[in-house]
């Protein structure tokens, strides 16, 4: 039994989560919050979600559990392309959605969700580099209808995970979103939202976050 341990607001955790939910394998989803107890260490040692378990065994990092998914149950809907530059495409797309879209977000979203103040200059910085990302992004997506291509890939996953919470997350600090002026977006967006995996983990996500949200005013 596969068990996927991580919180419905973190894009990491919903990547992996939908990337199962696409597979169609048999798992259990654990909400736990990110944390830096030994106990939590030993299992996943950045103290970071999300983190899967497996035969008593645990993996961290998204991208590498994905790998580890995709590998172990080859009999499962391929979520990396067969040819190999297409499968190294997938992969550079995700590391432009995480790196250079989520991680500058997060300059903004972390703190502002903790409702700690956010200076002017990490918002402009952010923008900047979320404006960067973003143009990187455009040039590569193709959205036809999955966002390498004509098939849903692991690209999708992190796509999906992680796009609409950018927007939400910073938009009481930054608005629009830079992301938001991804051509093509909202289309996708609507596609991605018609289909059951895509729309359970959304609403996992939503659910919560106005849940938080009404707890914080
Ligand atoms: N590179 C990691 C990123 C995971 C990550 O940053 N998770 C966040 C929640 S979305 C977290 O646990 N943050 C707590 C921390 O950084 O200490 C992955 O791909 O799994």
């Amino acid at each position: 039994m596969i068990r996927l341990y991580g919180y419905p607001i973190s894009n990491y955790s919903n990547k992996v989560k939908l990337f199962l939910l696409e597979k169609g394998l048999d798992f259990e989803e654990i909400r736990i919050p990110y944390s830096q107890d030994e106990e939590f260490l030993q299992k996943s040692p950045m103290g970071k979600i999300p983190f899967l378990e497996s035969d008593g065994r645990y993996l961290f990092e998204s991208g590498p559990i994905i790998q580890w998914i995709e590998d172990s149950f080859p009999e499962s809907k391929k979520l990396f392309p067969k040819d190999p530059f297409e499968a190294a495409f997938v992969r550079s797309m995700i590391v432009i959605i995480e790196n250079y879209i989520d991680l500058p977000a997060r300059k903004i979203y972390t703190p502002g969700l903790q409702r700690k103040p956010v200076p002017e200059e990490t918002i402009l910085e952010a923008k900047r580099e979320m404006e960067r990302g973003t143009a990187a992004l455009a040039r590569i997506v193709r959205f036809s209808p999955f966002i390498a291509g004509s098939e849903m890939t692991a690209a999708d996953c992190a796509a999906f995970a992680t796009l609409p919470l950018v927007i939400d997350n910073v938009s009481e600090w930054l608005s629009p979103c830079p992301v938001e002026n991804l051509p093509g977006l909202k289309q996708y967006l609507e596609m991605m939202n018609s289909l059951p995996g895509p729309a359970k983990v959304e609403k996992a996500r939503t659910t919560i976050m106005r849940a938080l949200r009404r707890s914080k005013k």
